[in-house]
Order: structure tokens, then C-alpha cells, then sequence
């Protein structure tokens, strides 16, 4: 007799195990786990909340300085991007231009130094584009060249000495 009892009552033990498995589980978790995470959040946060704030409080005169250093930062770029062209020398040695004729870009400035023991000129062969003192030794004169094109020039004591700066 036993035996078929249990055979019998099996289905309605699983289905209420099943159901007494799902309400403990329903009524569980929402009641359960719930509160043991929601102090603990709290706990944390206000240590933070408290030292964004005396940062935030010790942080507000700073911004109102550095401000105009921005603007100085802004005004120097241009310096930097307009940074001329590295400079080219001409030597006159032997009654002649060394070498005598140079491709720089716009912008260059050109110095000749004169080496002979005797006096020698820069003239461009443009009259008034440049024009150079008489160069005793070791004087030097310098010409900035700024637009593009072709500056054919002389030694206007030696008329057979030329040369020519090429700008691109
Ligand atoms: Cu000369």
C-alpha cells in the first residue's frame, strides 16, 4: 500500500516543490539582496562628492588667470610658423662671385663677403633693387630676397664679375 501512495503523491510533491522553489525565489530576490546593496552604494559616494567639491572651490581662481596666458600662446604661433629660410653666403674671391649663381626661396637673406684684398660692390643689374657699399676685405653685405625671380647682378668696380640669386 505504501508503494503506491508514494507513486501517486511524486507528481504533487515535484509540483509543489516547483512552486515553493519559484515564490521563495520571487519573494527572495526582490526582497533579499536588495537592501544589502542599496547602504552600501551610499556608504561610498560621499567621501568623493565632498573632495570634487573642495577641489572644484580651491580650482575657481585658476581659470580666471590663465586665461590671458591662452592668448599669449596663440599670438606666438604665428612667430613660429613664419620662420625664415636659413640664411646663404657668397663668397668674392679672385675678382668673382663664389658661387655664382644660388636658388634660395623666398625670404633668404643673402650675404656676400668679400675675401680679395681689394674693394669690390654688390649691384643688381635692375638698377635700385639692391646695392652694396664698396666691401674692403672681409666686409660683408646682406640682402634680403623676398619675391620670387631672377636677380642678375655685378661688381660695379669690375664690371666683368656677375653673378645670380635665383628666388623661388
Ligand atoms: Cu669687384
Amino acid at each position: 500500500m505504501s508503494h503506491r501512495i508514494s507513486r501517486f503523491m511524486w507528481p504533487f510533491f515535484g509540483a509543489a516543490l516547483l512552486l515553493a522553489v519559484l515564490l521563495a525565489g520571487c519573494t527572495g530576490s526582490s526582497s533579499g539582496p536588495a537592501p544589502v546593496t542599496t547602504p552600501a552604494t551610499p556608504a561610498e559616494t560621499p567621501p568623493p562628492a565632498t573632495t570634487v567639491a573642495t577641489i572644484a572651490e580651491t580650482m575657481t581662481p585658476v581659470p580666471q588667470t590663465s586665461a590671458p596666458s591662452a592668448t599669449m600662446i596663440i599670438t606666438t604661433t604665428p612667430t613660429t610658423q613664419a620662420s625664415p629660410p636659413s640664411p646663404v653666403s657668397v663668397t668674392i674671391q679672385g675678382f668673382a662671385f663664389h658661387p655664382a649663381s644660388v636658388t634660395v626661396p623666398a625670404g633668404t637673406t643673402v650675404t656676400w663677403t668679400n675675401l680679395d684684398a681689394v674693394s669690390h660692390t654688390v649691384v643688381s643689374d635692375s638698377s635700385g633693387k639692391f646695392s652694396s657699399t664698396n666691401l674692403g676685405m672681409e666686409q660683408s653685405y646682406s640682402f634680403t630676397f623676398t619675391e620670387p625671380g631672377s636677380y642678375p647682378y655685378h661688381c660695379g668696380i669690375h664690371t666683368t664679375m656677375h653673378g645670380t640669386v635665383t628666388v623661388t
